[in-house]
């Protein structure tokens, strides 16, 4: 592994986050010229991490003119081996800085220590490294001898994995010479800000990378502007589609990347034991804030009883608590509204007839929490089994036959990902052939590669990122 980390207890200290926040416009923090300011809160704790700037329509005007003239007159023009080094010098950095950005990370998201800096941190450097390789070879990369890019990009991401989304939307734009004005998302700003200082450390020529903070006013004011060329979106599936119908009859190219509900599914041949571990990472990584998680168990009739006995005897070592503690498996979920949105798509599924179960967990007094959740007996029309819940909740359904478990699997509107487990490469195949998902997992789950296209079928979105087929996304060809 490239990657080194300072192995001493992450803690608080080695970050520095300021009170208050300002935009980052032109490589400068300015004042917003509205007058909306929020706090960013600690999920875990419910303190105030620092206060925020919504930034209102002329803020995102300034934004979208900078990047305008950084990319006519400097971004457009440079040579793609000029503009590698810059984004191998943002890449260099962020190793340097890996330790602080995943503590910043965690405080700011919820999410577990292990996780953000085993994880999160070490793709985003690799998206960065990956990218930085593309920017003098785009000749080469299938599209064309000369492909262009396309001009400002205007991007919104969510708050699940805040800067490794970042590093998808900014890396390959970067490379491919288009200038970007970036929102964070609402309840997790700080890793983004952090990049903007990132970019002054690198040098980064002012205008090339504009971080406007805000919420969803801000988000329609940025994707909405006349003079974007490109909007890549990541987020719930009605946003994407409110932006679809904005940028229909405009010039601006569109990526989206929306929900979904994947299917994991256990063959009664599969190592069970390797099996559970997927399940587990497949839904309870990241608290299941994770676009791709494996929400949905399709497992063998056959195996169901022995499969679930372990399955819960796991679920009993899972430690729920701290973020910043590495010991930590679960932790804190992103915002109130999300916790909401989870207890009222599990309180429906009880409801709806399903057995609910969770082992013995102790939740801290403050902060949001939701203890790993698991629903058997599990309906294809129960809402469980349809909708996205964003949470670190299993539905449970079993099938007979590869055709069924085809069949189910493909039964929803979305289509992000699926994994299968068999030790029978064949079947893997067959499977991998029929399954309407954009990637497909075969004895492991929640892999990622800079060098893989990510993306959706139906309505979990269009485009891809990631890989030779992220260039796309920005280029003319
Ligand atoms: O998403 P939103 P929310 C799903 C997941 C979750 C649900 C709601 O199921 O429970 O969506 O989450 C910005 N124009 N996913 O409410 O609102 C917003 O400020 C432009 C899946 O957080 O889509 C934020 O920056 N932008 C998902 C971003 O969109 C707008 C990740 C995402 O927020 C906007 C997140 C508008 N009208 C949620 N309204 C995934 N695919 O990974 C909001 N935003």
């Amino acid at each position: 592994d490239i990657f080194e980390y300072a192995p001493a207890p992450e803690s608080r200290d080695v970050v520095d986050i300021r009170p208050s926040y300002g935009l980052f416009v032109n490589g400068e923090w300015i004042d917003s010229l509205g007058d909306e300011r929020h706090k960013t809160i600690n999920p875990a704790t419910e303190e105030a991490l620092a206060e925020f700037t919504y930034a209102s329509p002329a803020d995102v005007d300034r934004a979208v003119a900078a990047a305008r003239k950084a990319y006519d007159s400097v971004w457009s023009r440079m040579p793609g081996r000029e503009r590698a080094k810059y984004l191998f010098r943002i890449a260099r950095i962020i190793q340097e800085r890996a330790r602080e950005l995943a503590v910043l990370e965690s405080l700011d998201n919820g999410k577990p220590i292990r996780e953000s800096r085993d994880v999160d941190l070490p793709l985003v450097a690799a998206h960065f490294f990956y990218y930085a390789g593309w920017a003098d070879k785009l000749r080469y990369a299938g599209f064309g001898e000369e492909p262009r890019p396309l001009g400002v990009a205007a991007q919104v991401i969510p708050w699940n994995f805040p800067l490794l989304m970042l590093a998808w939307k900014i890396a390959p734009a970067l490379a491919c010479g288009n200038t970007v004005v970036l929102k964070p998302a609402e309840t997790t700003p700080l890793t983004a800000l952090a990049f903007a200082e990132i970019c002054r450390q690198a040098d980064l020529p002012p205008g090339v990378v504009n971080i406007v903070t805000g919420a969803g006013e801000t988000g329609q004011a940025l994707a909405g502007h006349q003079d974007v060329d490109k909007v890549a979106f990541t987020g719930s599936t009605e946003v994407g589609r409110l932006i679809a119908r904005s940028v229909a009859g405009t010039r601006k190219k569109v990526t989206l990347e929306l929900g979904g509900k994947a299917a994991n599914i256990v063959f009664d041949d599969a190592a069970l034991d390797q099996a559970v571990e997927g399940i587990v990472n497949g839904i309870f990584f990241n608290q299941g804030h994770v676009c791709c998680a494996g929400s949905r168990l399709l497992v063998q009739e056959s195996v169901q009883e022995e499969l679930l006995d372990s399955l819960k005897r796991r679920l009993g070592t899972l430690r729920l608590g701290d973020p910043l503690d590495k010991n930590t498996d679960i932790g804190a979920i992103n915002s109130a509204a999300q916790l909401d949105r989870i207890r009222t798509l599990s309180d429906a599924g009880e409801r709806e007839g399903a057995e609910r179960w969770s082992p013995p967990c102790p939740i801290p007094d403050k902060g949001f929490w939701f203890p790993p959740t698991l629903f058997t007996g599990v309906a294809q029309s129960h809402s469980i089994a349809r909708e996205e819940i964003f949470g670190p909740v299993l539905s449970v359904l079993t099938f007979r036959t590869p055709a069924e478990a085809v069949e189910k699997a493909n039964n929803t509107p979305y289509g992000l990902s699926a994994g299968v487990w068999t030790e029978k490469g064949s079947r893997i195949l067959w499977m991998a052939d029929r399954l309407r998902a954009g990637v497909v997992w075969a004895n492991t789950f929640n892999r990622f590669d800079p060098t893989s296209p990510f993306g959706g079928y139906k309505e979990s979105g269009y485009g891809r990122e990631g890989g030779r087929h992220g260039l796309e996304a920005y280029l003319d060809v």
